[in-house]
């Protein structure tokens, strides 16, 4: 929490908001719920554990030849696919040669 009405989230949160009829009103018993979890990722970490290292370069170049299922983390230059485009810019950001 920020302040009374700001919030700050992280990695793994989950918001929930419902329609509270009465003071016996639970997220379970509502007809209206709305249920966010929170998943921070930072682009190329394609493996979501936290850092951008070759080991995703290895999996963008995966989910570029669909051996793996596509990841938005993986669509470094944001141009809607995981290609080998991506897979090269991963490694360049490895290397420190670019900033993605
Ligand atoms: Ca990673
Ligand atoms: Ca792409």
């Amino acid at each position: 929490m920020v302040g009374p009405n700001g919030y700050e989230l992280d990695d793994g949160d989950v918001v929930t908001w419902y329609h509270a009829d009465s003071m016996e009103s639970t997220p379970e018993n509502t007809d209206m719920l709305v249920r966010i979890d929170v998943s921070l990722a930072r682009p190329g970490d394609a493996n979501h554990d936290g850092s951008v290292t070759t080991a995703d370069a290895v999996i963008a170049l995966q989910m570029a030849v669909r051996a793996v299922p596509p990841n938005g983390e993986a669509d470094v230059n944001h141009d809607g696919a995981v290609t080998s485009l991506d897979s090269m810019m991963i490694m360049q950001a490895v290397a420190g040669a670019i900033t993605i």
